[in-house]
């Protein structure tokens, strides 16, 4: 199948060569699947990567997570993810001044040379867009951010009226917005966002599990077949596949239900 008989319009409308990237890959792949790789050791993240890679189309991080990471064990595991056709997405959530959200894209970690996507806060303005975008242009890279238009925890406080509606009418026209997170757990707010967002920008999905309800600490599931038809072009999947006692069956379920979902929803 090709991207455009898949994605229709939304294919030939969008010149983002990242946005591009990733609707190709959802294609060969037939998965659109985000692994939430919360886990703490390079050993695990690895593992987890061997198991899942033909069954998951963006990686998402928290580098800050891992008790022994090394500049070189992440370079190799980043190499490792590329080779196996994954977008790296770190989950920054910057919300900083833009000068310094763009030199908090150095340091230590450097995320600037290796994530092609990272989420922000739109709290702090716009300038964390265009000091993103110079993050990335510091290293002769391009990347994409995806900013928090909803979030999945209960009582967040992007559900105060107006927020979300301000967050999209910015990003919406900045070149170096990828697109919005939803939220996964709730389809009727979820439809809502699309609407508002319109068929260019991305709308990935956290707070997206096969058994949905209430989780720990506040985290909220729904069910990825419902997120898709609601208008999630990404599922961001966690526990569901790194707590699963086979992670490479639960990625491949994850995968089946949300193909199946975007070829509905395409009317193919
Ligand atoms: P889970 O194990 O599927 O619950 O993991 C969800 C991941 O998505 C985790 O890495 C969170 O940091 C991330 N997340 C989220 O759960 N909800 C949000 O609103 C945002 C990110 Br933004």
């Amino acid at each position: 199948m090709q991207p455009s008989e898949v994605w229709g319009e939304r294919w030939n409308a969008n010149s983002d060569p990242l946005a591009r990237r990733w609707m190709e890959t959802v294609v060969s792949k037939q998965s659109m699947v985000v692994l939430a790789a919360d886990v703490y050791t390079m050993n695990e993240l690895n593992n987890l990567l061997d198991q899942v890679s033909p069954y998951v189309s963006a990686l998402k991080t928290h580098v800050d997570l891992v008790h022994d990471w090394t500049p070189d064990s992440w370079d190799d595991f980043c190499n490792r993810a590329k080779d196996v056709d994954m977008l790296i997405f770190e989950d920054r959530k910057h919300g900083d001044i833009g000068k310094i959200a763009r030199d908090q894209m150095g340091g230590v970690y450097d995320s600037r040379s290796w994530a092609d996507l990272m989420t922000a806060h739109l709290i702090s303005g716009p300038s964390v867009l265009d000091g993103m975008a110079e993050g990335w242009s510091k290293v002769g890279r391009s990347g994409g951010v995806l900013l928090l238009a909803q979030m999945s925890s209960a009582g967040n406080l992007l559900e105060i009226p107006g927020y979300t509606d301000a967050v999209v009418n910015i990003g919406k026209e900045h070149p170096a917005c990828f697109g919005f997170i939803g939220n996964g757990s709730r389809a009727n707010e979820l439809a809502e966002l699309r609407k508002k967002v319109g068929e260019i920008k991305m709308i990935w999905t956290p707070g997206v599990n096969i058994q949905t309800g209430d989780s720990e600490l506040g985290q909220r599931y729904g069910d990825p077949y419902d997120a898709v038809m609601a208008g999630s072009d990404g599922i961001i999947v966690g526990s569901g596949i790194h707590k699963s006692k086979s992670p490479s069956e639960a990625a491949k379920k994850y995968a089946d239900v949300s193909w199946g979902a975007l070829i509905k929803r395409s009317g193919l």
